[in-house]
C-alpha cells in the first residue's frame, strides 16, 4: 500500500521538497515559544540547559547573530511530540525506504542575517535518489518546523528545487542568494512544516527586514545505520518518549524494523482515509 499519493511522491523527487497544508496546533506552538523566550532571555546561557548542546556565534561587533540548540527535544515534551507528526512519518519512511532513525534534532534561533552558505550534504544526484527498483530511496530527509511565520522579509528556508538529482556543484557564489538560478524562497506559516532532502542545495534566506527573532526547528531522519550527529538524546529523555516515538531514537544499527503497522494506523485515523 502507498502512504505517500504518487502524485504528491513525483512532485517531491522532481523539486526535493514539500510544504505541508497540516499546521502544528497554536497551544504547542505558544508553549515552545515560551520556552525559547526563556532561553533568550538568560542569552542562550549553556550553564542554564545542562540537557543540550548551545552554539552561539556572534557578530564581529560581539553581538549575537544567533544561537544553535542540539538536543533540542530534552528541553520541552512539546519539541518531542514533533518527531513523529502523523503526516510526516508516512513521507519519512517512503523516501528512506528504510527503517528511520532520528540522527538530529536542533533549532536555529537567529538574530541577525548571516552569510547565506548554500550547501547540500552531497553535490546533487552523485547520492542516488532511487534504487535498483526505482523506487525513492534518499540518504537524509529533513524536516523543517518555523515557530513564527517566514517568507522573504523575515529571513525562511530558500532551495534550488531540482539540485539533487544534478552532479554538480552550483557554479554561483553560493553566499550570494540573488545570485543562483530558479531559487525558492519559501513561504512557511507559523506551525508549518516542510520537509527537504538533504542533497538539495539549500541555506536560510537573509531576510530584507528582519523584525524579530528567526526561530526555526529541524529533524534529520536518516537510515537506521546512520550515527547521530553532535550529540545524542539522553536515556532519560528516549526513556520519556512513546513506543513509536523511541524506534524512531533507537541506537545505530543495521536493523530491519517493520513500520507498515504504524502507517497503516495513521492512514486508518485520517480524516483523508489514507
Ligand atoms: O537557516 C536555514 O533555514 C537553513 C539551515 C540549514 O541549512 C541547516 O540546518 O542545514
Amino acid at each position: 500500500m502507498a502512504f505517500v499519493p504518487d502524485q504528491d511522491l513525483y512532485r517531491f523527487m522532481l523539486r526535493g521538497y514539500h510544504v505541508f497544508d497540516e499546521r502544528i496546533p497554536a497551544d504547542r506552538l505558544r508553549d515552545m515559544n515560551a520556552t525559547i523566550d526563556d532561553m533568550d532571555a538568560r542569552d542562550f546561557d549553556p550553564d542554564a540547559y545542562p540537557g543540550v548542546a548551545i552554539e552561539r556565534r556572534d557578530g564581529e561587533d560581539g553581538v549575537r547573530i544567533q544561537a544553535v540548540v542540539r538536543n533540542i527535544i530534552e528541553l520541552d515534551p512539546a519539541f518531542g511530540a514533533l518527531i513523529d507528526l502523523d503526516y510526516v512519518l508516512p513521507w519519512v519512511v517512503t523516501l528512506l525506504n528504510r527503517p528511520p532513525r532520528i540522527t538530529e534534532n536542533y533549532g536555529y534561533f537567529r538574530d541577525a542575517n548571516r552569510p547565506a552558505d548554500y550547501h547540500a550534504v552531497r553535490d546533487g544526484g552523485q547520492t542516488r535518489n532511487l534504487n535498483h527498483r526505482g523506487s525513492p530511496q534518499i540518504e537524509m530527509v529533513k524536516l523543517v518546523v518555523p515557530l513564527a511565520d517566514q517568507n522573504a522579509d523575515t529571513g525562511t528556508l530558500s532551495v534550488i528545487p531540482g539540485s539533487h538529482l544534478v552532479d554538480m556543484r552550483p557554479p554561483f557564489d553560493l553566499d550570494d542568494a540573488e545570485a543562483l538560478p530558479e531559487l525558492r524562497i519559501l513561504d512557511l506559516a507559523a506551525g508549518q512544516p516542510a520537509i527537504f532532502t538533504e542533497n538539495l542545495y539549500h541555506a536560510g534566506y537573509p531576510g530584507a527586514n528582519m523584525t524579530r527573532q528567526r526561530r526555526t526547528l529541524f529533524f534529520s531522519y536518516e537510515p537506521s545505520h546512520h550515527a547521530d550527529w553532535v550529540v545524542s538524546p539522553s536515556d532519560e529523555c528516549v526513556a520519556r518518549c512513546t513506543p513509536r516515538q523511541r524506534k524512531l531514537l533507537r541506537r545505530p544499527g543495521r536493523w530491519h524494523e517493520d513500520w507498515s503497522a504504524e502507517l497503516q494506523a495513521i492512514a486508518e485515523s485520517s480524516p483523508r482515509g489514507r
